[in-house]
This record gives C-alpha cells, structure tokens and sequence, in this order.
C-alpha cells in the first residue's frame, strides 16, 4: 500500500456525536476508506499506540482519554495523504487551527483534539498495522 494515512476519530469526537460529519469531511476532501472499525483502546493498548509520548507530562492524561470511550480507527488512501490529511485536520491545538478544518470545527482541547493523523509515511504503516494487523 502507498499514499496511505492512518486515523482515529477520537472519544471527544465520538461522544459529542460528530463522527458523521468527520467522516463526511473525509470523503469530500478525496480519500478513499481502504478500511474502518469502530473500536476501544485499553489502557495498556493507549499506552502502547503513543509510546513515542511517554516522556511528555501529558502522557497519563492522554492514556486515559484515548481509553474513555469508543474510536473510529482507519486507513485512508489518497496522493499525498500524509500531508494532505495534517492539513484537513489542522493543528494539534484547536485554538491554532485554521478555520474550516476538523479540529478547529469539532476539537475540545489540545488534548481533547478530535482526530489523530499520521506524521510520516513510517508512521502510516506502522500505526495501520496496529489496528488491521490482519490485512494484506
Ligand atoms: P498531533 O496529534 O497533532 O500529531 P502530537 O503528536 O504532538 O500532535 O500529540 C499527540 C497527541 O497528544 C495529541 N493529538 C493530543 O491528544 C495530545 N497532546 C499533545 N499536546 C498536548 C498538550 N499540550 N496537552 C495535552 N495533550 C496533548
């Protein structure tokens, strides 16, 4: 798989009702869903996924929102989706986002964001692997 992204619609997002209009957004900005569950995160599998956090002062805090409630997971399929995809999302603090992206429109909070997108390609595979170990 190339042009591939990963992401997550995260509990906040979930749980305020938006999925329907993230995944709509998705869709018209041009990616394809290549695969998609509606799923939990542990405790220890939270954990895992943002290991690469585990330093930062908000891992705990981030631990325990990503396992509060259900998540969107999915892999999505477009040229340039890595890129393409950070910038429909916006930045990581809603406040900075620009106007019209999902965070700036759906976001509570830096850590309340909405919606996870890969930062590299690397990442891509990797975190896609995570959730739909079983494709390919
Ligand atoms: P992004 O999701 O935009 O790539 P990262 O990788 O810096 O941002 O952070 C990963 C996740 O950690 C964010 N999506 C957010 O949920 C959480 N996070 C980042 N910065 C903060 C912060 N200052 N306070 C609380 N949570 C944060």
């Amino acid at each position: 798989m190339t042009n591939i992204t990963f992401t997550m619609i995260k509990p906040d997002a979930f749980r305020n009702g938006f999925t329907g209009a993230i995944l709509d957004k998705i869709i018209k900005a041009g990616f394809r869903i290549v695969a998609m569950k509606l799923t939990f995160l542990s405790k220890d599998k939270a954990g895992e996924f943002y290991q690469v956090h585990r330093e930062r002062p908000f891992y705990g805090e981030l631990v325990d929102f990503m396992s509060s409630g259900p998540i969107v997971a999915a892999i999505l399929e477009k040229d340039n989706a890595v890129q393409d995809f950070r910038k429909l999302i916006g930045a990581t603090d809603p406040k900075k986002a620009d106007a019209g992206t999902i965070r700036k429109l759906y976001a509570e909070s830096v850590g309340n964001n909405a919606i996870h997108g890969s930062d590299s390609d690397e990442n891509a595979k990797i975190e896609s692997d995570f959730f739909f170990s079983n494709l390919e």
